[in-house]
């Protein structure tokens, strides 16, 4: 049986005692690089030391405890067996109280320790499954219940959700989640098809009580159940020979967060909130290892609604500020998630209580031969042929955000180039109507805002936003931003043609967003300091792939609190403390936070650390094709060398 959220996060739950009692591996490995995650003893160290420090009653719970990074500065001189100094990030909340800390791990001390304004961290996993229990306890939604005909509970499964922007009167300050159900009887891999629609309760988390019941009435809970594992997929076809990716030998190596692989270099973590962390990405120029990038992650994930009830509406999830991309990190499955022959690596993390918590095949590494030729020329005048095959390396992770499946690949290749993936499959999320076709009555205003996508059920549209932190540093952190536009020219008379373009470049000077339409500009990366062979600033070029950028009304609460998605691009100059383009706690969160404030103070970005902030977006009309469960969208961009090198870097590869 394929796992929902919260059975899975169930399995978690339970493994994370089991990881208190045995921590497995690398989980009680010593840090071994400044950019390593916190290993099981650092965890269980820093809550100790706020115990000792008396910050940390009885019951506390915590959030968030990861690494506080080095300064940059610092990582970048740092040197295999050079000492580092080790903190940690911690957020606690007691009762209805939020506090945030920082232990020092190698002085064995609290560095700081401050109670915040905002007492929303992000969601608990207990708070998460009690809330289900809350709603099922309330009097009013079991009465609720029986007017649908429901009278055994065991069978119904719910979904709490963040609530987004809170706008009803007399909630504000509470800690909420929405929690609408559905008719899990008999449901094997797909909970959600059988909605109890237009029945939603909202939940005081601290107070474990249901503040608000909505019920809009009573919509028949649609028929469908789409089982769809291998057995129940009846007029299944003939199976197909394996067709396998398998490599005769391993050319990279995994040693705790550190990867090499051909002439790339770079460190891997598994973070709570952004998922995947890929630092120190550097390439082994021909014996002179080059810096590409500092650090790239997804920073925040924004995936609003378009249904304008009550019941829908608020659906404007920030799935890594709200639940973690790590913390959601689903196990991956040999032979179809990732290659049979790839590295599977085990996270870890921490649960509510702060005990270290193993993730286990959470990040798989691997090589790939595309199929595809690196480069390739024949030579038609002299039949001579000389080309070479391409294998790249790919770096992945699959959260699990309820019905949504994410994955997230960095992808390494011998072309110097720097591929980000995001695939999206799992489930939509639909929405019980009472048409079953769209020839019946109710269909036009069944799919106003979605697609008829089973019988009874609407796939509503909805756009899903990733923004991604890149912290670049072209051989080196002094690089300027330069946006080159290409205008077409008109041609002087008496020339054969009438027009042509030209690249023309401009150099951002301060903070802001990149405005314009990617497909009419180059956006590079540049070191101004730096020259290759010819004489060019060395650059590594933001290729887009298809992105989108909200056409919300900047005005529309969850709109203002992801503004970050309101364009492609922004650039900031760096600040370490400025990671998450949605803001630092985006649970609730309130408009204009994140990059719309890291920007605001209009800092220079011309040769000095800059930050590049890309939104990979797209729409979602849904389909019948989606259900019942999506077939991979892939999207993604890649930054590519661009007079980094001084001809092609891939003519010297060979495969024994
Ligand atoms: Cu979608």
């Amino acid at each position: 049986m394929r796992k929902t959220r919260f059975t899975s996060l169930a399995v978690l739950w339970l493994s994370s005692a089991l990881a208190w009692a045995a921590p497995l591996g690398t989980a009680t490995a010593q840090a071994t690089h400044p950019m390593d995650a916190l290993t099981a003893d650092e965890i269980t160290r820093t809550v100790e030391i706020l115990r000792q420090a008396r910050h940390v009653q009885k019951g506390a719970r915590f959030p968030m405890i990861t690494l506080q990074e080095m300064e940059k500065a610092a990582v970048r001189a740092w040197k295999p067996g050079d000492p580092i100094t080790r903190r940690a990030f911690v957020n606690v909340m007691q009762r209805k109280r939020l506090f945030e800390a920082e232990v020092d791990l190698t002085a064995g001390t609290v560095a700081r320790w401050s109670e915040l304004k905002n007492t929303q961290a992000n969601l608990l996993m207990t708070e998460i499954f009690n809330a289900t229990d809350i709603v099922k306890k309330d009097k009013g939604w079991q009465n609720a219940m029986r007017k649908r005909g429901i009278t055994d509970f065991s069978t119904i499964l719910c979904n709490p959700l963040a609530v987004g922007h809170m706008t009803v009167p007399g909630f504000e300050g509470h800690r909420l989640l929405n929690v609408p159900c559905f008719q899990a009887s008999g449901v094997k891999n797909n909970m959600f098809a059988r909605p109890i629609e237009g029945l939603m309760a909202t939940v005081d988390l601290h107070d474990a009580k249901v503040l608000k019941l909505h019920d809009l009435g009573v919509v028949p809970v649609p028929t469908d159940n789409p089982i769809y594992d291998i057995a129940s997929v009846t007029k299944h076809r003939k199976p197909l020979e394996p067709v396998s990716i398998t490599a005769a030998g391993r050319n990279f190596t995994f040693n705790n967060g550190q990867l090499n692989w051909d002439l790339w270099s770079a460190h891997v973590r598994l973070d709570r909130r952004a998922g995947l962390i890929v630092s120190n990405i550097t390439y082994n120029d021909a014996g002179k290892v080059r810096d590409v990038a500092y650090q790239l992650h997804a920073s925040e994930m924004y995936v609003p609604y378009m249904d304008p009830s009550v019941t829908w509406s608020f659906k404007s999830y920030m799935d890594a500020g709200e639940y973690g991309l790590g913390l959601l990190a689903s196990p991956l499955t040999p032979g179809v998630d990732c290659p049979k022959d790839a590295l599977f690596v085990t996270g870890t993390l921490h649960d509510d209580d702060g005990k270290p918590m193993p993730m286990d095949r959470t990040i798989c590494i691997f090589e790939r031969a595309t199929g595809d030729p690196l480069w390739r020329h024949y030579e038609f005048f002299t039949q001579n042929y000389e080309g070479r095959a391409e294998i790249d390396l790919v770096v992945r992770s699959a959260a699990v955000i309820g019905n949504y499946d994410y994955i997230i690949d960095y992808v390494f290749n011998a072309k110097g180039e720097i591929n980000v993936r995001v695939g999206a499959t799992g489930i939509d999320a639909v929405k019980g109507v009472t048409a079953q076709t769209i020839a019946d009555a109710s269909a036009g205003n069944d799919t106003k805002y979605g697609t008829l996508i089973a019988p009874g059920l609407s796939g509503i549209a909805h756009d899903h936003y990733v923004g991604f932190r890149l912290d670049m540093d072209v051989d080196g952190p002094e690089n300027s931003f330069v946006d080159v536009r290409m205008p077409s020219i008109r041609l002087p008379e008496g020339n054969s043609r009438r027009s042509l373009w030209i690249a023309q470049p401009t150099v951002m000077s301060t903070e802001g967003a990149v405005m314009g339409e990617s497909h009419q500009s180059f956006w590079k990366f540049t070191n101004p300091n730096r020259t290759n062979a010819m004489g060019n600033p060395t650059s590594y070029v933001l290729l887009p792939g298809h992105s989108a950028r909200s056409i919300l009304s900047p005005d529309d609460p969850p709109q203002a609190r992801a503004a970050f998605s309101g364009e492609l691009l922004w650039l900031t100059a760096r600040k370490p403390e400025e990671r998450w383009a949605a803001g630092d706690y985006s649970n609730q969160s309130q408009p204009g936070e994140g990059l719309p404030k890291y920007i605001s103070d209009k800092q220079p970005i011309e040769n000095t650390d800059l930050v590049g902030w890309y939104t990979v977006g797209f729409r979602h009309v849904t389909r019948a094709e989606d259900w019942p469960v999506m077939p991979t969208l892939w999207h993604s961009f890649t930054l590519r060398p661009t007079n980094f090198f001084d001809r092609n870097p891939g003519l010297d590869v060979q495969v024994k």
